[in-house]
């Protein structure tokens, strides 16, 4: 941890875990470094500390530099890391770019307990043959970190992804809206199945979740914002095509879920990553103000 990251938690200062999957395998260069040195910016101004994790040489960090932030964004050999990565990536000295799942299980270690994303992993569509179902699931079932992010992008089953996490008694609250958002879209076709309107109705419920015992996660799904939104109709098309090209490529394991973002990008000739980043300042937003009031 960083000086800084160290001192607020110990203090019990607002702090903001931020993933790295989303800068070394989830976006483009030069917007995936532009993107994470914003996202730090918007969690300051916001009165939360940021802390950007990943694993470089083999070091667990907490808050990292922009030059980090450069390499975990340039360098092709980072790692992408789940939970399952990060032993090897670890003991090999390596770079390691962490999932929502590794991130999650590095905050927790950190004492940070909120947490800003874009989009969950989940349950891969075909996953009753595939057996594809994001280790975020299991970390969101066991790891006591609060996740903003904007919902489940249908590359995923919306609806299979939605009861793991009821089975798994995961809270999931959609901030201002009762449809669960599709990342890409505000509206998926699932009921949210608890609603939040206001920051501290989120912080008593994260406050009353720790009360309660409960060791869980909780997903906090805060809906992109109309004027960033690319609806349903026409972002459904796209993933349909990006998930054929899939198939024909024979991708499977870790490197499904970054061809297919990357597809989308260059299928939507650039809108969708504009949707990604104008979600995750949105998300920023509100994970910086969560902290804030679990702080205050
Ligand atoms: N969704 C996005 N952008 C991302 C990811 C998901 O819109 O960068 C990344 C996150 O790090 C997430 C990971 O934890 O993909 C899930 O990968 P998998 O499906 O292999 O578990
Ligand atoms: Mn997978």
């Amino acid at each position: 941890m960083t000086d800084e990251v160290r001192d607020a938690v110990a203090e019990g200062h607002p702090v903001v875990a931020l993933e790295s999957t989303i800068i070394s395998h989830g976006m483009p260069y030069p917007d995936n470094v532009a993107m994470a040195t914003e996202v730090e910016a918007i969690v300051r101004d916001g009165g939360a500390v940021p802390a950007t994790i990943a694993v470089l040489d083999g070091v667990p960090r907490a808050g990292l530099t922009e030059a980090d932030l450069d390499l975990l964004a340039s360098d092709p050999g980072v790692t992408k890391a789940s939970v399952r990565d990060l032993p090897h990536v670890v003991a090999r000295g390596a770079h390691g770019a962490t999932t929502v799942a590794a991130t999650m299980r590095l905050a927790a270690l950190a004492g940070i307990d909120v947490f800003v994303t874009g989009g969950l992993g989940g349950v891969h569509r075909g996953a009753a043959e595939s057996f594809d179902v994001s280790a975020d699931l299991t970390e969101l079932a066991t790891t006591p970190v609060t996740v903003v992010c904007a919902g489940v992008k249908s590359i995923l089953d919306i609806g299979l992804t939605l009861e793991v996490l009821e089975t798994n008694g995961v809270p999931l609250l959609v901030h201002g809206s009762d449809d669960f958002p599709a990342f890409y879209s505000r509206v998926s076709g699932f009921r949210a199945p608890q609603r939040t309107d206001t920051v501290d109705e989120l912080a008593a419920t994260v406050r009353a979740a720790r009360d309660l015992g409960l060791s869980s996660g909780i997903v906090v799904a805060n809906p992109v914002p109309a004027d960033d939104e690319i609806p349903a109709a026409e972002i459904d098309a796209v993933i349909t095509r990006a998930l054929a090209d899939l198939d024909e490529r024979g991708i499977t394991g870790k490197d499904v879920t970054p061809y297919l973002l990357g597809r989308i990008v260059e299928l939507t000739d650039g809108a969708s990553l504009v949707t990604n980043i104008a979600l995750v300042r949105h998300n920023a937003r509100l994970g910086a103000a969560l902290a804030v009031a679990l702080a205050g």
